[in-house]
This record gives structure tokens, C-alpha cells and sequence, in this order.
């Protein structure tokens, strides 16, 4: 069997920028990953009947769950040998979602934890290169409590006024990609992306270490989140029909503590909010 564990130089480039590319892991499966992609957002868009002009951002939840191929990457070696190699031995599977983007995405984190390590895994599926839509990051801007993040966070929390400048103007550094290419990514870590054509297609797969006991409620205050997608359960069918005793292991946490999300998911229907996926 292939090993996929990390060098000890990949984990400190990780741990140190907040982010590491993977040139090409992907690229022998790349053109079946996109086929599925776009079968899942044809079926969407069957079911939902929308132009994907007509919209900024289209998010589809629980992605890679609703396509046989795609939740199989939960089992794939190059997935855990990532997962295991940055967050250890039974690291959570946290949900994944697909996106067309016909927009900017403005600097943000996508958490602000310290306790816990959420990473994410972001599969770009076009050609995409500097100040042409590929992601831009800060790098070390995940160490929160950090004077140079916490400086960060004032003026991005201040909608940039405290710096004046454009987001676009914001030097970060350019993650060019090609399909095939994986990025990975601490939540915390500032990031965005500007002057993409319409179209950027892309998924993500999140990933974080175990839970203590004494954090179980922030794990669940994290699940309950998805009751902005008006979701019942914290994964979709097909990840869990398909899945095997291999696999549960990365999903057990989160099935543990999902028992909340239906009852905050169902109030958020009461308050027809509409879900945030487009
Ligand atoms: O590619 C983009 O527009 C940014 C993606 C992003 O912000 C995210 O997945 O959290």
C-alpha cells in the first residue's frame, strides 16, 4: 500500500504558513472528480431550475456525500494520509460543500478557534492563476493571539477602512492551481480570491482533530451550524449507506453529537430563513 504520511518538513510548512499545496496529488483522478462534480450540481440544477449566470456564488452542502465517487475520498489514502498526518489518528471528517463562483470572495477565516484544528481540503477544478480567481492567502495569519494575526483581524473585522485599501490590494500570496492540485489549509488562515472569470468551480472536504470530552459543546455548536442548509443530519445518505468500518471511524464523533441539529434545523425552517445555498 502507498504511504501518504507527511514529511516532517510538509507539517512544519504547515503548522508555520497555515496552508500547504499539493502539486498534481490528484491529477491521474482529476478528470472522473470533475465529471461527478458536475453531475451533482446538473442534478441541482434539474431539481432547482436556476441559470448558474443568474448567480454570484451557488453552495451545494453536504457535497461530496451526495456522489458514490465523491464520498469515497474519505477512504482514499492521500485524504488520510493528509488528515492523520496533521490532525492524528481518528481526525473528524467535518462536512464538504461544491461551488460555482461568479464572484470575488473577500479576506476572511473561516473559523477563529485556538483549542481545536479544523483544516480544509480545497479542490479548484480550473486553471487558475494570480489575480485571475486562484485563492489568496496571509500566510501565519491562523495564529490567533498572535500581535501580527490580532492586528490582522482588527482591521479585516473593520472592513478594511483601518488599512484603506482594497481587498484586491491586500498583499497576500497567490496559490496558483491546476486540476489535479489540492490545497490544504488551517480555518483560521485569512483568505480570499479576486478577478476570477465567471465559473470558478471548487469543492472543499473539512477535516478536524477529535474532540476532548471537555469540548463536546463546541463540537456540537459547530454541527448546528448546518441548520443554515436546513439540514437534518450532519452527513448525507450516501456517505453513510456507503460507508465502511473504515470510514466510520472518521465519522463517529460527529454522528455522536448531531442530536441537536434537526431541532435547530426545523426552527430554522419555522423562521423560513432561506438556506444559505443559493
Ligand atoms: O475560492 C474562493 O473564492 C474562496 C474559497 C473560500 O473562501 C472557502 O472555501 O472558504
Amino acid at each position: 500500500m502507498l504511504d501518504y504520511k507527511l514529511s516532517k518538513d510538509q507539517i512544519n510548512f504547515f503548522h508555520t504558513f497555515g496552508f500547504i499545496l499539493f502539486k498534481g496529488l490528484f491529477l491521474e483522478n482529476i478528470a472522473d472528480i470533475i465529471n461527478s462534480f458536475n453531475e451533482v450540481f446538473k442534478l441541482k440544477k434539474n431539481k432547482q431550475k436556476f441559470n448558474l449566470e443568474d448567480v454570484d456564488r451557488l453552495c451545494i452542502p453536504q457535497f461530496i456525500d451526495s456522489h458514490n465517487d465523491l464520498a469515497s475520498l474519505i477512504d482514499d489514502e492521500r485524504i488520510i494520509g493528509i488528515g492523520e498526518s496533521i490532525l492524528g489518528k481518528n481526525f473528524n471528517y467535518m462536512g464538504s460543500d461544491g461551488n460555482y463562483y461568479n464572484s470575488n470572495t473577500s479576506w476572511h477565516s473561516d473559523g477563529w478557534a485556538s483549542n481545536i484544528l479544523h483544516i480544509k481540503l480545497a479542490f479548484y477544478l480550473d486553471h487558475l492563476k494570480h489575480d485571475k480567481g486562484c485563492l489568496k492567502v496571509l500566510p501565519g495569519s491562523h495564529y490567533i493571539n498572535d500581535k501580527y494575526s490580532n492586528g490582522l483581524d482588527i482591521s479585516f473585522t473593520k472592513k478594511n477602512s483601518y488599512l484603506n485599501k482594497l481587498g484586491a490590494d491586500i498583499p497576500g500570496i497567490s496559490i496558483e492551481t491546476e486540476p489535479g492540485d489540492l490545497i490544504c489549509f488551517n480555518h483560521n488562515l485569512k483568505h480570499s480570491s479576486y478577478g476570477g472569470g465567471s465559473k470558478r468551480r471548487m469543492f472543499t472536504i473539512n477535516l478536524s482533530q477529535t474532540y476532548p470530552e471537555e469540548n463536546l459543546s463546541d463540537l456540537k455548536n459547530y454541527i448546528n451550524q448546518g441548520a443554515r442548509f436546513w439540514i437534518d443530519r450532519a452527513y448525507g445518505d450516501i456517505m453513510l449507506n456507503t460507508a465502511s468500518k473504515k470510514r466510520m471511524k472518521y465519522l463517529t464523533q460527529v454522528l455522536e453529537n448531531e442530536g441537536e441539529l434537526k431541532s435547530h434545523s426545523m426552527l430554522a425552517r419555522k423562521k423560513m430563513k432561506k438556506p444559505a445555498n443559493g
